[in-house]
């Protein structure tokens, strides 16, 4: 097993930490700790611990379920150790030990514990990937949902909460009580100004609990805008045990990523931050350029090619860009309806970075999974298209490419392919929503759903019957036919 005790006996091949995890104490509390935050804030902070060894990470888990209760053991029993190997599209491998995270914590089990963490002055950021959904923002009133029911809970318990906003706000409380400083609070997730949007929640929430703490917060914490970027599937057992027969590990946590990573950030910090630019993140003064292009290109055109492969019965991404008909619609969806409106940052050439996006998911070494990209889409569409369908709209300008993306994902929530084979999608956003809409033979009801909410203040009475009849022909001819039928 992957342990401190045993880091010595890797094959050599395997880059280990250049320093001591023993000597290195935690700056950072991470909430959410998924594959993405293992392959990307880890691999930055892992770089610079070396120098700075006062950035150390605890992780915490705010999702109480069997798998995370095992995960959380498996991060004890390795001393929060795990591989990340780093493939290129050519074939090329490199595997690292990382060392970075030093606790994992699940809130569930000791949320005191994790209190106690946050409320520590030796901790001076709180980073977090935990979704596009997770900021509990309502699309429609764009505020903070105060209606939500784990939210109203901790308004009511704020000293025992169970929900990040709860779990931050009573740690500043605390801190502001015990003549602290506040800690940045630092979004990692694919949002359009990430750390607006986390401002607004965490604001929200402490408006409605307490406004004088609500105004200190805002004075002292500060929540830097970021794009971040690393492609990281699922890891399957199949797939983890291929990783360790290739790096000679014993790890039950390794993780997987393209070679590629970014990371682009405002420089704003409340309490100071490492020299992240040395392990390469990229400073600037607004990133907002850089997140459109990120979400508008890249993550849009994840979903826009996802949705109709589970159709078809693709699992990998790698597969269904080689697909000659899906690519070509999102080569048309990207240089047709998000490049004209897009403003390139500087340096940056949108007709290469389509290129690179394209090149990035065509990576046969990860076999990126389409029902991955898939899930929670209700949050994504919301997140990834809505500027675009708006900018259509409003331009009154052809929206058959987005009217085949809508059909192909309401079909796709049906859960059967054109080979007549199941599958589950996941969807946290629709546990309220009625099942009928989905499964309605009337092809027009799932337009009702949330996904669509952002732009049903404008007219969309002739995206919506392209909808209909793109899904019509999907049912009935399957999805080549439909994108047959768009315009060429
Ligand atoms: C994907 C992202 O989940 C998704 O929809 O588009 O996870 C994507 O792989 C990352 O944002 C890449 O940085």
């Amino acid at each position: 097993m992957l342990t401190l005790e045993n880091i010595g006996k890797v094959s050599s091949s395997v880059h280990l930490p250049d320093y001591n995890p023993l000597d290195i104490k935690a700056g950072i509390v991470h909430f959410g700790v998924g594959n993405f935050f293992r392959a990307h804030e880890a691999l930055y902070i892992d770089k610079i611990l070396k120098a700075e060894p006062t950035w150390g990470i605890i992780g915490v888990g705010l999702t109480d379920s069997d798998h995370s209760r095992k995960k959380a053991a498996m991060f004890k029993a390795q001393d929060c150790l795990y591989s990340l190997t780093e493939c290129a599209p050519g074939g090329a491998r490199t595997v690292r030990v990382i060392a970075a995270l030093r606790d994992y914590l699940l809130a569930a089990q000791d949320p005191q514990k994790v209190l106690e963490h946050l409320s520590h002055p030796d901790i001076r950021i709180v980073s977090m990937t935990i979704t596009e959904g997770g900021y509990n923002i309502n699309e429609v009133t764009g505020a903070f949902d105060l209606d939500n029911h784990a939210v109203r809970r901790d308004l009511q318990n704020p000293e025992n909460p169970a929900t990040i906003f709860g779990y931050v706000v009573a740690a500043l409380r605390r801190r502001r009580d015990a003549g602290l400083k506040a800690f940045t609070i630092m979004s990692c997730d694919n949002l359009r100004h990430n750390g607006d949007v986390a401002r607004k929640a965490f604001l929200g929430f402490a408006q409605a609990h307490d406004p004088e703490l609500a105004e200190w917060i805002a004075h002292n914490a500060t929540f830097p805008n970021a794009m971040v970027d690393r492609i990281t599937p699922t890891v399957t057992p199949d797939c983890a045990q291929q990783l360790n027969t290739a790096s000679g590990l014993e790890d039950d946590l390794p993780v997987v990523a393209e070679d590629f990573h970014q990371w682009v950030l405002e420089d704003s910090f409340a309490d100071g931050r490492p020299d992240l630019a040395h392990a390469g993140v990229q400073f600037v003064k607004d990133v907002t350029d850089y997140e459109h292009v990120k979400i508008r290109m890249l993550n849009a055109s994840h979903i826009m090619l996802s949705f109709p492969a589970i159709l078809l019965g693709y699992a990998h991404v790698d597969q269904a860009v080689k697909d000659p008909a899906l690519k070509q619609n999102v080569e048309n969806f990207l240089n047709r309806d998000v490049i004209p409106t897009l403003k390139a940052p500087p340096g940056v050439d949108l007709q290469e970075y389509m290129q690179s996006v394209l090149s990035r998911f065509s990576n046969p070494a990860m076999a990126d999974q389409t029902l991955r990209i898939a899930s929670d889409g209700c949050a994504k569409i919301q997140v990834f298209w809505t500027e675009t369908v708006r900018k259509l709209l409003l331009g009154n300008k052809d929206c058959s490419r987005m009217a085949f993306g809508m059909a192909a994902y309401l079909e796709m929530l049906r859960g059967v392919n054109a080979l007549g084979q199941t599958y589950t999608t996941s969807e946290p956003a629709y546990a309220q929503v009625p099942e009928a809409l989905i499964h309605s033979d009337d092809y027009a009801a799932g337009l009702k759903l949330p996904a669509f909410d952002a732009w049903r203040d404008l007219d969309s009475s002739v995206l919506d019957r392209e909808v209909i009849e793109l899904r019509k022909i999907i049912r009935s001819q399957g999805v080549l036919a439909a994108l047959a039928t768009l315009p060429a």
